[in-house]
């Protein structure tokens, strides 16, 4: 990328992430007050959003014009991305064209940010200049999958937490946010045909805090609140395990009957259902044809992960069965990576379990030795163990650890790859063993390790054609409320952001020190919380 910076206004030094191709022209142009045409009247409104966000006035008309156009020619030569975009800036105004409506939000969005970078260092008050450089950007994102992934049980964050996050997740030109809406302590969406869930156990969360859960109604406005800004909503309710709400709620999940106690904790592994039980599998048909009847995207996420207390055979049988009412219910089910075949029925887990007299082995701290670990010995030898996921199913590739081998099978099988590697893009994760919140039993994630990483080099063997995309993910065992969250989430979310969307020879430490440093400008003036990493000269 070429960068340029003038007197009054720096250019490229604004965008995150770095977009494909950016030319600098001559000339300033003033941002003070614009006015938008659009296509449609919500592209529109959020493009006005946006700009105001930056510190620009919205007329009616007079403005400095800002027009957004439909254009399949538009984006970088010869892409046919769906997402693609070409800004052009000018002394006389702004156009944005791109083929769909994402590609004209990624277009403001550069702009907000090249009008953030105007403002910089200024006392800007409402009225004062917001010039920003002649500019051509043409940008597409790399992967077509770019979100968040974020844990709302185990601290419990509402309705407004939850529009704020889609915001912010938007502004770097992330297109999924993932929720993680089941665990054992709590349930968080209301679920029809299974009043109990939310009836019961909504209200647990970590240490006795307070919790809460989505109505239908909230959920579907969220949705399409994020989808008025092309982010689709993609819900999880984690199953086999991590399930002590729904056992709390309904005991018939239970051999005995008997429903299980209440869990504020932070141990994970050590409850499950049983596929065995005439009742399992009735509960798993009510829960996922509801969600997926109430959920506007393609995507249903069954969860999968870290079941640490189930043998192989068993743990199969569920991956085959969520997948089949998913893709039956018509939606593409999406599962952590345990789903093939690797990293379940941890005999050491197991076996530290059954010592333990029952006490589960924390993931937060389990690291190498149990715990988390996987499933290249998990009972059967690579490359006997069957296949069970579905062509098309997505998998959330998380704990680094494991054999690639069944990884590499499942991609041959038409298993899609989403990137969340806990060492770099687990934004719960402290920055360093000083940071007061976190977990850190994957390690210390600064800054620059949630930069300084290539999606397509992560698994052994595994052809780039199977990566859908890269997803952050927070956990919310420490984090209680969304000063916490925010400070986890910047400045690392930006950084996994720039790894979903630019190509790796774009990226570069030394210019996105520079970009993030300018960006913190717009999160100061939005009162939102960061950590000020000693890495960056803020
Ligand atoms: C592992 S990673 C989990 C979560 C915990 C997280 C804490 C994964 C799929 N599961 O249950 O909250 O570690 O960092």
């Amino acid at each position: 990328m070429t960068t340029v910076s003038s007197g009054a206004a720096v250019v490229a030094d604004a965008i995150i992430p770095v977009p494909v191709e950016l030319q600098p022209g001559e000339g300033v142009l003033d941002l003070r007050t614009v006015t938008i045409g659009a296509p449609d009247a919500v592209t529109a409104r959020l493009a006005g959003e946006l700009l105001t966000s930056a510190g620009a006035a919205v007329a009616p008309d007079g403005g400095v014009p800002v027009t957004l156009t439909s254009d399949p020619a538009a984006g970088p030569a010869g892409s046919a991305n769906p997402e693609r975009y070409t800004l052009t800036v000018t002394s006389e105004g702004v156009s944005v064209a791109a083929p769909e409506r994402s590609g004209l939000l990624h277009g403001v969005r550069t702009l907000r940010q090249l009008a953030n970078a105007g403002r910089s260092g200024q006392d800007a008050g409402p009225g004062a200049p917001l010039e920003v450089r002649a500019v051509v950007v043409r940008d597409e994102p790399r992967y077509s999958w770019r979100g968040l992934s974020f844990d709302v049980v185990r601290h419990w964050f509402g309705p407004a937490d939850l529009r704020a996050v889609v915001d912010l997740v938007g502004s770097y030109k992330m297109n999924r946010l993932h929720l993680h809406l089941s665990d054992d302590q709590g349930w968080r969406l209301e679920i029809p045909s299974r009043p109990a869930l939310t009836e019961k156990s909504s209200q647990g969360a970590v240490s006795g805090a307070t919790g809460g859960f989505l109505t239908a109604d909230e959920y579907r406005e969220l949705q399409e609140y994020a989808a008025e800004r092309e982010i689709v909503i993609v819900p999880e309710i984690d199953v086999p395990g991590h399930v002590n709400a729904a056992t709390h709620a309904y005991g018939e999940l239970m051999p005995s009957g008997e429903a299980t106690d209440a869990y504020d904790g932070i141990e994970v592994g050590f409850s499950k259902l049983h596929f065995d039980l005439p009742t399992t599998e009735p509960f798993l048909r009510d829960v996922f044809t509801d969600v997926a009847r109430m959920t506007l995207g393609p995507w249903v996420h069954f969860g999968g992960d870290e079941v640490l207390v189930m043998q192989p055979d068993e743990f199969g049988r569920f991956v085959v069965l969520c997948q089949e009412i998913i893709t039956g219910a018509g939606k593409t089910p999406v599962a952590w990576q345990e789903a093939a075949g690797s990293a379940h029925g941890d005999q050491a887990a197991v076996a530290a379990l059954a010592a333990d007299g029952g006490a589960p082995t924390s993931g937060a701290e389990a690291g190498s030795e149990t715990g988390a670990t996987t499933g290249a010995d998990a009972g059967h030898g690579a490359g006997e163990a069957p296949v069970l996921v579905e062509a098309g199913t997505v998998l959330q590739y998380w704990d680094t650890r494991p054999d690639p081998e069944p990884f590499l099978r499942a991609a041959q099988a038409g298993a899609r790859f989403v990137m969340s590697p806990a060492d770099k893009a687990y934004l719960d994760m402290k920055y360093t063993p000083e940071h007061p919140l976190g977990q850190q039993w994957a390690a210390f994630v600064e800054l620059h390790d949630s930069y300084d990483w290539d999606p397509a080099t992560l698994i052994e063997g595994l052809p780039e054609s199977a990566i859908e995309g890269v997803s952050a993910a927070v956990w919310t065992e420490t984090l209680l409320n969304r000063d916490h969250l925010f400070s986890m989430l910047l400045p690392r979310l930006a950084a996994v952001a720039e790894a979903a969307w630019s190509q790796p020879g774009a990226k570069d430490w030394e210019s996105f020190r520079g970009r993030i440093a300018v960006e913190a400008g717009a999160w100061r003036r939005d009162g939102a919380s960061y950590h000020p990493t000693p890495q960056i000269d803020w």
